[in-house]
């Protein structure tokens, strides 16, 4: 074995930082938005490294050439030098000023303003879950957010129950959800794909597992999305598991939380018209699969601590698990 060097470690160590991918980093812009803050944040990262590379040199200088030598006498201190006095008072000033003057504008760019051509969406936190409600479509959906892109957007966002923060690095965010408040980001994403983010603002049990995802579309893939979503709900054929799937649905609690449209009414959990096209269930923790979908179904808190929906009583047997998420399914 090769002789241990000692700055091997610290040299796996920083190497490590440089792994990836960083889906949830605001160090990969993807917006007008994001875009400000990350140029925010470089500038003043070099005006910081200016300054630690500056004092650390005079340190360095001080320690090296006023170090104790046998036989010398202390060093004589300097006192009362004005101009090094208006120096180091004038220096830091100038400093901040460049720090802050970009700090202040980029805060008033990113307040949320937008024009009015923006793609308008409410956004409601819950315990653990986004509702999306898109007013000009007359649409809502929940935990996967989609906009079109190239163009902007502006989220208005509260809060039904507790505080919460929505927050998709790649995007742009933060912005607390308050409950009977209003705040607002706007953002113009500037490439298609899908992009994670997080309640960023502790909100009980199931903080940690409330994500969401938004997926950016071409003009035209939001288009036909947004034409799927505006349909009425899929009605399974005769016969089929779907079709017993949704009079278990009909029968069951699951009404009094959930909306289908033209089948229930509930405002409890997250708006399930659509529910098959989403790619995750729960607020993004789990792939929208069969497996998932009925061990949900059968115990949502044991996948997700707290969930406020709650074990089905009486439990519903395998068979009307099965139908259920042949339903849902259908649901696309
Ligand atoms: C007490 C209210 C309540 C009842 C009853 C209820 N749910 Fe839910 N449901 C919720 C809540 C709240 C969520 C969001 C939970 C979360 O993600 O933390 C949810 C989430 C879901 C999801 C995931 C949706 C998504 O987009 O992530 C599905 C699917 C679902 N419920 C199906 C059902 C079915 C089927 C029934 C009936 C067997 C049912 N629910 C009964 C409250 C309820
Ligand atoms: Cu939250």
């Amino acid at each position: 074995m090769s002789r241990y060097r000692w700055w091997s470690t610290p040299a796996a160590l920083f190497l490590l930082g440089c792994g990836g991918p960083f889906p949830q980093s605001t160090l990969h812009p993807h917006s007008d938005f994001a875009r400000a803050t990350d140029v925010l944040f470089t500038g003043i990262f070099w005006w910081a490294a200016a300054v630690f590379v500056v004092v650390e040199a005079l340190l360095l200088v001080a320690l090296v050439r006023f170090r104790h030598r046998e036989g010398r006498p202390a060093p004589k201190p300097t006192h009362g030098h004005t101009l090094m006095e208006i120096a180091w008072t004038l220096a830091p000033a100038a400093i901040l000023v460049f720090v802050a003057v970009p700090t202040v504008r980029t805060i008033f760019a990113t307040a949320g303003e937008a024009p009015a051509d923006a793609l308008k969406v409410d956004v409601i936190g819950h315990q653990w879950w986004w509702e999306f409600r898109y007013q000009e479509l007359g649409l809502v959906t929940a935990n996967e957010l989609h906009v079109p892109l190239g163009r902007a957007v502006q989220l208005s966002i509260t809060s039904a129950d507790v505080i919460h923060s929505f927050w998709i690095p790649p995007l742009g965010g933060k912005r607390d959800a308050i409950p009977g408040h209003v705040t607002r980001i706007a953002f113009r994403p500037d490439r298609v794909g899908e992009y994670t983010g997080q309640c960023a603002e502790f909100c009980g049990a199931s903080h940690a597992n409330m994500r969401l995802r938004v997926v950016v579309d071409s003009d035209s893939a939001f288009g036909r999305w947004a034409t799927v979503q505006l349909a009425g709900p899929a009605a399974p054929a005769s016969g089929t598991a779907a079709e017993r799937g949704k009079a278990v649905f009909a029968r069951s609690a699951c009404i009094g939380c959930h909306t289908i449209r033209g089948v229930s009414p509930g405002v409890i959990g997250p708006n399930l018209t659509h529910v098959g096209s989403r790619t995750t269930i729960a607020s993004g923790l789990f792939p929208n699969d069969s497996a998932h979908l009925a061990r949900w179904i059968a115990d949502a808190p044991s996948l997700k601590p707290g969930s406020l929906m709650t074990r089905m009583q009486p439990p519903l047997t395998d068979a009307d698990i099965a139908a259920l998420v042949a339903y849902l399914q259908s649901l696309q």
